[in-house]
């Protein structure tokens, strides 16, 4: 049944689709594979190796078809790429043409298995275009994703385009993840380039990982979140980097509707359940999100080099021991006007004497009767240890204090406090911090006019700032958020920028 489905789908799209191309290290794997592949026989001969993939010239200089555009084959189209790589084998590397495969059903859904660590499947889409177009894998017909990987190891995927089916109308448009990652432990995953919009729940869902890399991708709109998943089995999220992304608009599309409606309690940019971590986020952007801009529950969590901006909740909340914002801006209300319950920073969790540091960072938002900042405001007598160093803190609405639960230990070291509508604008317990007993909370704290250059869009400083030159070198990093090398000038700067 698979075989004739294939093969009468490669004719329906005849002509419209790209052509695949395997490439591998041996002849003998891929002749392997391609003996397998059912609809293969009358398609193009083998060629040989790509060789500029395999490394092996003595072997390349040609290439294998799938299908195609070219010499009257037949195109391979979603169903049948989805087969040929439920048959790949450690080491074989799959280029993805330039061109759209809609994903129909359940069979058509991407499943790769396993390769090693010294050899990984590798799927790679062909850019095509000056804009560098990625192959587009859409799908509809309620799909729960397009790409699955379950409980498999050492998986490369880069270049693609994962979407709903913009042609199709009700629920034949209906496409809920664009990559599962679900049911068993997943190795060695690492995703580049990806660009994943249009789609009713999660960019991608991720249960447990260990060892994940998504680097250089574009996640929005979709409905549940861009990056999220549910509660993990093997400990959830470990060793997860996400670098170079934009995790945006999230919760503003949903079954071919856009708006601002949410369909799920918070569609944040990233959201994760308890898990081991470490995770860092780095180089990323997430803006625009209907829930929050990022709630990381995983142990030694890392943000480094991020800009949170204009979601609608909360912009970073943590809860996991020993976790960092580092040269962080954290910005904008999202759209919100009135009294809100949402903070641009929240510290929350049941751990008692779990860490927390802020360091070099940018917070900033200005909706009167809110909390810039909330650390165990629902559980004040399990006590934390939290640290900020060389972060500004500014808020120009009425009221908008820093509250800090009264059994956490709270080391503040050259920080730049300007709330001219709050006093005190720390509250630590029992204790009302201001401009006044400012020392109480540590060395070099200062209160004053950041004189952002731009509030609400651009958080460098002036030259005349009273942030300028009046961090610490103690515990800085060495570059700045655009990657400057710090100090300059005089000194460190307070903030998340150098100047
Ligand atoms: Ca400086």
């Amino acid at each position: 049944m698979m075989a004739a489905r294939g093969l009468e789908s490669q004719q329906k799209y005849r002509g419209d689709r790209g052509r695949a191309v395997v490439t591998c290290d041996h002849r003998a794997r891929w002749l392997r594979l391609a003996a397998g592949f059912s609809g293969l026989a009358a398609l193009a001969a083998f060629t040989g190796c790509f060789s500029a993939e395999c490394g092996t010239p003595t072997i390349g200089g040609g290439s294998t078809d799938l299908g195609g555009g070219g010499g009257g084959a037949p195109a391979l189209d979603a169903h049948g790429l989805a087969e040929f790589i439920s048959r790949m084998q450690p080491g074989d590397s799959l280029l993805v043409p330039a061109g759209t495969y809609v994903v129909t059903g359940p069979d058509d859904v991407f499943r790769p298995p396993s390769g090693t660590a010294a050899a990984p499947i590798t799927i790679r889409g062909e850019l095509s275009g000056r804009q560098g177009q990625r192959p587009i894998i859409s799908g509809g017909n309620n799909l729960a994703a397009l790409i699955r990987l379950q409980g498999v190891s050492y998986v490369h995927l880069s270049n693609l385009e994962l979407t709903h089916d913009p042609s199709a109308v009700s629920e034949a448009a209906y496409c809920r993840d664009g990559i599962l990652v679900d049911t068993g432990l997943c190795r060695g995953i690492e995703f580049t380039n990806l660009y994943i919009h249009d789609l009713d729940e999660y960019g991608m869902s991720i249960q447990d990982v260990d060892d994940l890399t998504i680097t250089n991708s574009r996640i929005e709109y979709c409905g549940f979140g861009a990056l999220g998943g549910p509660v993990g089995a093997a400990g959830g999220w470990r060793n997860v980097v996400v670098r170079d992304c934009r995790l945006s608009h999230s919760g503003r599309y949903y079954q071919g509707a856009y708006g601002s409606t949410p369909h799920s309690p918070r569609p944040a940019g990233l959201a994760t359940e308890p898990s081991q971590g470490p995770l860092l986020i780095e180089n990323t952007t997430l803006e625009h999100n209907l829930g929050d801009g990022l709630e990381s529950q995983c142990l030694h969590t890392t943000i480094h080099n991020c800009v949170v901006a204009n979601n609608l909740r909360d912009g970073v909340k943590l809860s996991g021991d020993d976790s960092t914002v580092v040269n962080t801006v954290i910005f904008g209300d999202g759209g919100e006007s009135g009294p809100t319950p949402w903070c641009p920073v929240v510290i929350y969790t049941p751990a008692a004497q779990s860490r927390f540091s802020l360091i070099n960072c940018t917070v900033e938002r200005s909706i009167a009767g809110s909390y810039l900042m909330r650390v165990q405001h629902d559980t004040p007598d399990v006590p934390l240890r939290v640290t900020l160093l060389n972060t500004i803190f500014s808020s120009l609405a009425d009221n908008t204090p820093i509250f800090v639960g009264r059994a956490t230990t709270l080391v503040g070291t050259n920080n730049l406090f300007h709330l001219p509508q709050t006093d005190p604008f720390l509250e630590h317990g029992p204790t009302g911090i201001n401009a006044a007993n400012l020392a109480t909370l540590g060395a070099g704290n200062r209160t004053g006019d950041p004189l952002f250059l731009a509030r609400g869009d651009n958080y460098h400083v002036a030259a005349d700032s009273p942030a300028v030159d009046h961090g610490t070198a103690a515990g800085a990093p060495s570059a700045d958020l655009d990657g400057t090398s710090r100090p300059r000038g005089g000194g460190v700067d307070i903030g998340a920028y150098e100047r």
